[in-house]
């Protein structure tokens, strides 16, 4: 049973929140179609970098490529990020490493869950996904206008009795075999965001902060990319977040998107 308590309130989260950027600005809702949806309005109207977004429910939860993001009322994590960064388009992906980073970090550091990222933008918990990040960009001519970065962590939710995604996912409850504090959990994912935007302009440093955080690195996978699928091992990663697999031949492929599977 969820205690009234770890409802995620403005009020909660702004008690002892020690960041200086992320969350500064904070719009929690109770219910909401997409946090992510809303935080590109606000960014569009002008929002302040580091705003954040928060949802107790969401209606049209969303992942990538029209896939959706499912989650029960008051159990999860469901928010968005608005970041104004000094970054050249093509370095974008970094911000999407700094949230894989901060979400594995925060697991560990508020129920000391071991999680691992699986490009390009998910994290695991053993074999299942535990946290899914969904980053989406606007940008002009040569610049960078905003980054929406949605971030979706299973929390106190009881997956294993859920038949559709029980196979594919969990939650932190079902690791821990308890219930974690959701506000808890908020404040030091926000903590640890604000403190990697503080060091954005290190591309080699989060490059290998990510490598060391990796599952699937040195191992064989198979990716789907649209209609093509490569099998090979997974050989690095570039800082652009390119997956460079190398096929049996030999060969070095260069992969801007995908999804990863690790059990052939
Ligand atoms: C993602 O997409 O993993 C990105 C998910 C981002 C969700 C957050 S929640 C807050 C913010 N607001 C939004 O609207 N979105 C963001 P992708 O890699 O495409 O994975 C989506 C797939 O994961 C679905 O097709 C399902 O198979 C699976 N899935 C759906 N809900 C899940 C969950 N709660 N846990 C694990 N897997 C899930």
């Amino acid at each position: 049973m969820e205690s009234p308590s770890d409802r995620i309130t403005a009020e909660l989260i702004f008690q002892n929140l020690q960041t200086k950027i992320v969350g500064k600005t904070l719009h929690c809702f109770d219910s909401i179609d997409s946090t992510n949806r809303r935080a590109k309005q606000l960014a569009g109207e002008g929002a302040p970098d580091g705003t954040v977004v928060v949802a107790e429910h969401q209606t049209g939860g969303r992942g990538r490529l029209s896939r959706s993001w499912e989650a029960p009322p008051h159990s999860c994590i469901l928010c968005s990020i608005i970041f104004r960064p000094a970054l050249q388009p093509e370095d974008l992906f970094r911000l999407t490493m700094m949230a894989s980073i901060a979400a594995v970090d925060a697991l560990r550091a508020t129920a000391e869950i071991r999680a691992g990222i699986k490009w390009p933008n998910d994290v695991y918990a053993g074999e299942k996904k535990i946290c899914g990040i969904l980053t989406e960009t606007e940008c002009g001519a040569q610049a960078v206008q905003y980054a929406v970065v949605g971030i979706g962590i299973n929390v106190n939710w009881n997956l294993k009795g859920y038949s559709e995604l029980g196979c594919s996912a969990t939650s932190m409850s079902d690791v821990c075999g308890n219930d974690i504090s959701r506000v808890r959990l908020f404040q030091e994912l926000l903590r640890l965001l604000d403190m990697r935007y503080g060091n954005l302009h290190d591309g080699k440093g989060m490059h290998r902060e990510w490598l060391q955080r990796c599952m699937h690195m040195e191992k064989t996978v198979r990716i789907v990319s649209g209609r093509e699928t490569l099998e090979g091992i997974a050989r690095g990663i570039t800082e652009q977040g390119h997956l460079l697999l190398e096929s049996a031949d030999g060969r070095i492929h260069d992969i801007m998107c995908g999804d990863v599977s690790l059990r052939l």
